[in-house]
């Protein structure tokens, strides 16, 4: 997913996310693909040499391959990585009102329930691989609809509905599509916000350093992060119609030349969002190009129209050309691809669960290829410390209860406990 080539993720990591091997000349330096089909995010565009990679959770079923994150001795400071499931190449989870059970997507295109049931089957649709796939899942506040973020054989993306009564998904409707220029950087994030609003991530398209400047496009939505009202009453514009309502105060509502939809802009694969269930603060994590991984956030009651910077600015740093432009709002967190075998940040939640006491008010997040996890308190996000490690970290997840989940895309899913 939005990550490294195939990477063995402490190997490779640093050759492919030293930033897009393809667009920047640089060469995946002995490295053997291993394991997923996930190709970077940072790396990757079209035109890069489809690779044969055999995904371990097929190869290797029955063997040591999801072997949990080795647990740590010391209470605090650390946390355990329980195993609850094993799953074929987790990426999102979702959890639904009045419902138990915990929802995980797997990036072949089923929506499944840590407990083994399939609830939607949309493997004969996607396009597997790599970014590709099927890519988030969120469910409606009422718990009554479903919403799967994945790409067709087209690699065009869909936001896709179904009416779910928590045994049949039924009625389903495709919500909002996108064709995306390139395979990579599509984005996928699916949550439903604390005013009840969609929000979807897209990527900026994808190829390497943002080649049509959709970031800074207010007139397309890649490179952005929507906000839409999927059972609100459609809208028609000039020649637009669309199957959502777009909420009256989004910021560009109103604005000629700019798609309505848009809530923040200058994101270049924000791969993975949440948010805080507190203060209802927003946590981006925006994974980059050649240099600088980082985690946007955006505090509640903000009115939207953030611009994200990318791609005149990639973390804190000037772009190509760009990085004099007004108004940019940078990262919160921002670390170096390359060094420890960094390629892609996975956000993120704060943690608001009861089990451990000390994790309370920290931000999780993580790297897919270096394979930590580490926690900052929301207040001081750059004061991050490792608490344990997750290999081909996908997603984060987050219980009914506050309590957090890591997905790898090896296959497990698991919960964050005490240590
Ligand atoms: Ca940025």
């Amino acid at each position: 997913m939005p990550w490294g080539e195939g990477a063995r993720p402490h190997a490779v990591g640093a050759a492919l996310e030293a930033g897009g091997w393809q667009d920047e000349g640089v060469r995946l330096v002995g490295a053997v693909p291993v394991g997923l089909l996930a190709v970077a995010l940072v790396a990757c565009s079209a035109g890069v040499p489809e690779r044969e990679v055999r995904s371990p959770a097929a190869s290797e079923a029955g063997t040591s391959a999801g072997t949990p994150a080795e647990p740590s001795a010391a209470a605090e400071g650390r946390v355990r990585f329980t195993r609850i499931a094993e799953l074929d190449r987790p990426v999102a989870f979702a959890v639904r009102k009045g419902d138990d059970r915990l929802y995980v997507a797997e990036q072949g295109g089923k929506l499944r329930t840590t407990d083994g049931a399939t609830i939607v089957d949309l493997s004969g649709e996607v396009s597997d691989g790599n970014e590709q796939g099927l890519l988030g899942v969120a469910f409606h506040p009422t718990g009554r609809w479903l919403y799967l973020d994945w790409t067709d054989a087209d690699g065009t993306t869909h936001v896709t509905e179904w009416a779910y009564d928590g045994n049949e998904a039924t009625a389903r409707r495709d919500v909002l599509t996108q064709k995306q220029p390139y395979a990579n950087h599509n984005g996928g994030q699916l949550a439903f916000g604390p005013d009840g609003h969609l929000y979807i991530a897209l990527g900026d398209g994808g190829s390497g350093g943002d080649p049509e400047g959709n970031g800074q496009d207010l007139s397309t939505l890649l490179g952005k992060i929507l906000r839409i009202d999927p059972r609100g009453t459609p809208y028609r514009r000039k020649l637009l119609s669309s199957a959502y309502k777009i909420p009256e105060d989004n910021p560009f509502a109103d604005r000629a030349g700019a798609r309505p939809e848009i809530w923040a802009y200058g994101l270049r694969n924000p791969w993975r969002f949440g948010f805080d269930r507190e203060s209802g603060d927003l946590w981006i994590g925006d994974v980059g190009q050649n240099a600088w991984e980082e985690v946007d956030h955006q505090p509640a009651g903000s009115k939207g129209g953030e611009n994200y910077g990318w791609n005149l600015r990639e973390g804190e740093h000037p772009f190509g050309a760009g990085g004099k432009a007004r108004d940019l709002v940078d990262p919160v967190i921002a670390y170096p691809l390359g060094e420890g075998g960094n390629c892609s940040v996975i956000a993120g939640y704060v943690y608001r669960g009861t089990k451990i006491d000390w994790l309370r008010g920290r931000f999780l997040y993580g790297d897919f290829c270096a394979g930590w996890v580490k926690a900052a308190p929301a207040a001081e996000p750059a004061r991050g410390d490792e608490i344990g490690r997750v290999d081909q970290l996908s997603s984060f997840g987050q219980g009914h209860d506050g309590e957090l989940y890591a997905l790898s895309l090896q296959g497990p899913v698991y919960r964050i406990d005490p240590a």
